[in-house]
């Protein structure tokens, strides 16, 4: 059988580079957005007094928001987080998603629990939004070799699956996307096994890094970035982080998922970051973080080694990739 890689995910960064750059105008335009934003956030994490530049790496603007990461790493814009996105159920064109999913519909949204868990159960949105905690900020890294910082707003999938009471059977959660034919151009590509679905290990789901996100910059998701609710984990490649869920379901087998479908020789179960093992087309060595001149190394498990690593002992990441 002959399948069309034209789709599969395409290393645009490079080309697309000058317009990840914000214009004066639009970071100022960035900057008032989100210190507005900022005051929202109900436990807004460590400010830096003044903007500053950090190193070289970085093109003479000062940080937009003062928000860093545990690393000390400066959070991308607004602008950055919502006008480059993988969303394919819209458009392969990671600057056409914004404009595309403007129309989406998301309310009225319900979230279904089920498969091996004791008391399965349907949430609406406004009771998934309940269990909101504080701002979360995360580095993204998508497969394609660039990254993004970004403050989401969430909470801990564990909280949702523990009030499922999995089944001691269950070892993997399975998630899926919504089918909106009305609303997602993207569905008529051929080739794509819709709907778009992700899996992880349970001990991964029940990981506290693992998040559902709810809002980015203390607003709430915007359509691209997967609005009401989408997946984030933050030691995984983007593609894991599922958008728009409307099924999570736990399984006793490793679930299929739409990359590992269409192209399993690129695409793993696993999907952890790792420099140290390529994807078959390119280098997952370094990578642009959106908005600096000069790729950076990539860090194993994002980042976020001491916290996962140990989820992964004694397996062969090479072999599961
Ligand atoms: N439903 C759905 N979820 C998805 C995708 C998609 O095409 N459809 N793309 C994935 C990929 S490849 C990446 S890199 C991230 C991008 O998330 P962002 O747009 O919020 O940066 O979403 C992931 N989740
Ligand atoms: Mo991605």
């Amino acid at each position: 059988m002959e399948k069309s890689l034209r789709h599969i995910e395409i290393p645009s960064s490079e080309i697309t580079l000058e317009s990840a750059y914000l214009s004066r105008r639009d970071f100022l335009k960035a900057m008032g957005i989100v210190s507005a934003a900022s005051l929202l956030a109900a436990c807004a994490p460590q400010v830096i007094g003044t903007p500053t530049t950090t190193g070289t790496n970085q093109p003479s603007l000062p940080t937009a928001t003062g928000l860093v990461d545990e690393l000390g790493e400066p959070t991308n814009t607004f602008e950055q987080i919502t006008n480059y996105n993988n969303y394919y159920e819209f458009s392969f064109d990671k600057e056409a998603v914004a404009r595309l999913s403007a129309n989406f519909k998301t309310t009225p949204w319900a979230v279904e629990v089920g498969g091996l868990v004791h008391n399965p159960q349907t949430f609406s949105i406004e009771e998934l939004l309940k269990f909101e905690q504080k701002e979360r900020i995360y580095r993204m890294r998508c497969v394609e070799a660039w990254s993004m910082v970004i403050p989401w707003v969430g909470f801990e999938l564990n909280e949702l699956l523990k009030a499922v009471e999995p089944m001691t059977s269950a070892k993997y959660v399975r998630f899926v996307t919504v089918q909106d034919e009305e609303h997602m151009p993207g569905l008529r590509a051929p080739g794509y096994p819709w709907p778009y679905n992700e899996g992880l290990r349970l001990d991964e789901a029940m990981h506290r890094l693992t998040i559902l996100a709810t809002g980015l910059y203390g607003e709430s998701l915007p359509n691209q970035n997967g609005a009401p609710i989408r997946l984030v984990v933050p030691w995984k490649y983007g593609f894991k982080s599922i958008k728009s869920i409307i099924r999570i379901e736990l399984t006793d087998e490793e679930p299929a998922t739409l990359w590992s479908t269409v192209a399993p020789n690129e695409y793993g179960f696993y999907a952890n970051v790792n420099p140290e093992v390529d994807h078959p087309r390119w280098s997952q060595a370094s990578e642009r973080r959106i908005g600096e001149l000069s790729r950076r190394p990539t860090l194993m498990f994002n980042g976020y080694a001491e916290e996962v690593a140990s989820l992964y002992s004694g397996m062969d990441l090479s072999v599961n990739y």
